[in-house]
């Protein structure tokens, strides 16, 4: 039997192009019934707005709304949206992350305050505050999925802060399953995804490297795609997966298993 997240109301978070992980599972869901609100990062000139809603108008999502996760008010406003639109939220997929660029080379320990604070407040933080204003509006049986790497586990080169802060996600997720299973049966999971060339990974030295490491040393022989990811998505969004709550799910060709 094939997925059915039939007029399940999804809200999409961390598309920027067609490369974004985000993309590949706001299209999964779309092609297994999910009415989408997508959510974009704002910027002066309305680039990335514009940007977003012509790659994104094939999906027809019914909300499209701007969100700055370090904006606590766009956060809220976001939800207040959909009370008004939805009235209420069968899931919510958090896809961002931001550090800045300086602190993905070289030594973890020349990470500043500053970097440190807005890598986490980004990073990690946002699936809280996020959760702080779903909560009410989320609807029994709903599920939040959040995307991590396996940088959070073991010391990746260059990976850095955002390691910790992709730890700090993973126990964050346990903490939310924790506090928003019981009324409601609300889940939360993690998918840790093998390294796939987006925007967010292109930007990084020596990203070819550890996608050649992956191809000659995982299980699979090869790297992951974001239709991959997507299907593991639109998996722990369903009603197949009301038993996985507080997890971290691999889907990085069994890369994580092996010695390297
Ligand atoms: P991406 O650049 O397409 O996505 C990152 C998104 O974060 C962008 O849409 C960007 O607009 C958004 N963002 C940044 N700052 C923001 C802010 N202040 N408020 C709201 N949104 C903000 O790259 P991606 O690789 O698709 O990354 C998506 C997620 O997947 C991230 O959490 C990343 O850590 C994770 N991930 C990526 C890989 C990989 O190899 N690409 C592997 C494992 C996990
Ligand atoms: C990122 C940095 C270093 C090593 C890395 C990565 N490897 C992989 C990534 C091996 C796979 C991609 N990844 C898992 C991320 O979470 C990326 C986060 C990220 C990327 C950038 C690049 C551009 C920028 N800031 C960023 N902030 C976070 O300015």
């Amino acid at each position: 039997m094939s997925l059915d997240l039939s007029s399940r109301k999804i809200l999409v978070t961390g598309i920027a192009n067609n490369r974004s992980i985000a993309w590949g599972i706001a299209q999964k869901l779309k092609a297994v019934g999910a009415e989408l609100g997508i959510t974009y990062l704002p910027d002066n000139k309305g680039r990335f707005e514009a940007k977003v809603r012509a790659l994104t108008s094939v999906l027809e999502p019914t909300l499209f709304l701007p969100l700055d996760v370090q904006d606590g008010k766009q956060v809220e406003l976001v939800f207040s949206k959909i009370k008004e639109k939805w009235g209420y939220l069968d899931g919510i997929i958090h896809c961002l992350a931001f550090a800045g660029k300086e602190e993905l080379i070289g030594s973890y320990s020349d990470t500043t305050i500053e970097g440190f604070t807005r890598a986490l407040d980004i990073s990690t933080y946002s699936l809280a505050s996020i959760c702080h204003y779903a909560k009410p509006l989320l609807s029994n049986g709903s599920s939040i999925v959040t995307l991590t790497y396996l940088g959070a586990e073991r010391a990746i080169p260059n990976y850095n802060l955002m390691g910790v802060a992709k730890a700090a996600l993973e126990s964050s997720v346990r903490y939310l399953a924790a506090e928003l299973g019981p009324e409601r049966q609300i889940r939360v999971n993690a998918i840790s995804a093998g390294p796939i060339r987006t925007l967010a990974s292109s930007a990084i030295g020596g990203i070819l490297d550890m996608i050649h490491n992956v191809e000659e040393k995982s299980p699979l022989r090869r790297t992951v795609t974001q239709d991959e990811v997507g299907s593991a998505t639109a998996f722990l969004m369903s009603p197949s997966a009301s038993g996985i709550t507080g997890q971290v799910i691999y889907v990085d060709a069994g890369y994580s298993i092996t010695g390297m």
